[in-house]
């Protein structure tokens, strides 16, 4: 893989007197220049509001905007730029599928399916619907290293399941789940299949039409874009027929007193001014990323990934978490024996790693594989490096000496 690390300025970065470690990716992503002076030139020669003037500015705006999303299809194959609708992040992807689809769909007595693996954005929007609509959440248990029982999941999706919502990749432990597998048992029962892609979209060749999915959510930031921007990718058809979700301008056609007609795809779903910057940043990052090649990148993760995998099994002292490598991506989640996630996150700080810890959003998964303060968790992505992870190591046999 070409060497990025120049293009990123927050690498130059320094913690005290020690070059910044950036070690978390799965949070949110670095920006490299590429994108952070597509947005600067925006503001300063393209700024206007869209889809609402007929003056120069904001017909560039309008064409930059409306190709953020072809940019966006064509990096997750979509079929069409129409399925593409811009979001906040996944949070609010899986919000508006659970309300302008699932308050059609669920009815009392009906089960919505999801996974204990699942960020809370993927399962708490899950417990709200089937709190409006009386239904059963019913969850897909994980064994002790975090991957799904499938066996289990064969005897949850039933044909009184309506949604099966579940993630591609675990931000806690980088688990790859099998996709396929479930969507196929949802298929089977006529039930809608919504995916977390949050932590695999940025990281992996994706194509939304490989795993038999209706729904596939994602965040722009942790892909080297900005924050504020998300994508929900929906098959057209349902999205043609769903019910709306946030009402206001641009996603109306016409309106009277009494009521309103929805505009059109992907409009229907973009209520209000865009973030139409966020966007046009989004689609400079997918440009990157594709110039460096997502294959070469997953590569690169999964080098880095052996590395820690091997350097951090060599310590006696800590425990790593999840199954093995092959199951996963560039994720590694740790403890130290003796020593508390917060505290091993502070001490990788004063060696200036970047690292998270706690229950990542994904609390029930922290019980579940035994982890009931959570974990640390560094995640890797493009620019990172091996002496990042000597780095990290470092940090690790200090803390456990300071403070184990
Ligand atoms: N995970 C992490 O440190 P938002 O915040 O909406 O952009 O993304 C939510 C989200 C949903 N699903 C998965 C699998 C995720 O990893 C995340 C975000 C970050 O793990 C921040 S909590």
């Amino acid at each position: 893989m070409k060497d990025v690390r120049q293009d990123f300025p927050t690498l130059n970065l320094k913690v005290g007197d020690r070059p910044l470690c950036y070690l978390d990716n799965a949070a949110t992503t670095l920006r490299p220049l590429q994108v952070i002076e597509c947005m600067d030139r925006f503001y300063r020669d393209c700024n206007a509001n869209i889809h609402r003037g007929i003056h120069h500015l904001s017909v560039k705006a309008t064409k930059m905007y409306d190709q953020a999303h072809e940019r966006v299809a064509r990096f997750i194959r979509a079929r069409s730029w129409k399925e593409i609708i811009f979001t906040r992040n996944t949070t609010e992807s899986v919000n508006l599928v659970a309300y302008a689809f699932g308050d059609a769909l669920v009815k009392e007595g009906d089960e919505i399916v999801t996974t204990v693996s699942e960020h809370h954005s993927n399962m708490i929007p899950w417990q709200r619907l089937a709190a409006r609509r009386r239904a059963i959440l019913r969850y897909i248990p994980v064994r002790p290293d975090g991957t799904l029982n499938l066996d289990e999941a064969a005897k949850i999706i039933t044909p009184k399941t309506r949604i099966v919502a579940l993630q591609h990749v675990s931000n806690m432990l980088g688990t790859v789940h099998p996709v396929y597998e479930v969507s196929e048992m949802a298929r089977k029962v006529g039930a809608l299949v919504v995916l977390d892609a949050a932590q695999s979209v940025p990281h992996m060749p994706f194509d939304v039409n490989q795993f038999g999915v209706d729904f596939v959510a994602f965040s722009g930031h942790k892909m080297l874009g900005p924050t504020g921007i998300g994508v929900l990718w929906g098959r057209e058809e349902l999205l043609r027929e769903g019910d709306v979700f946030l009402t206001g301008g641009s996603m109306i056609s016409e309106v009277t007193l009494e009521g309103a007609k929805w505009n059109t795809l992907p409009w229907k779903y973009e209520a209000g001014t865009p973030n139409i910057c966020g966007a046009i940043g989004l689609s400079a990052a997918m440009d990157y990323l594709e110039d460096v090649g997502l294959d070469e990148i997953l590569a690169h993760e999964r080098s880095l990934l052996e590395y820690a995998e091997e350097r951090l099994s060599s310590l006696d002292f800590v425990k790593i978490y999840g199954p093995g490598i092959e199951n996963r991506v560039g994720i590694i989640s740790f403890n130290v024996e003796g020593v508390h996630p917060h505290d091993v996150a502070q001490a990788c700080d004063s060696f200036g790693v970047a690292v998270r810890s706690g229950h990542h959003c994904a609390q029930p998964l922290s019980l579940a594989i035994g982890a009931k303060h959570g974990t640390a968790r560094a995640s890797f992505y493009l620019y990172n490096t091996k002496d990042e992870i000597d780095a990290l190591v470092d940090a690790l046999v200090m803390a456990k000496k300071e403070l184990g």
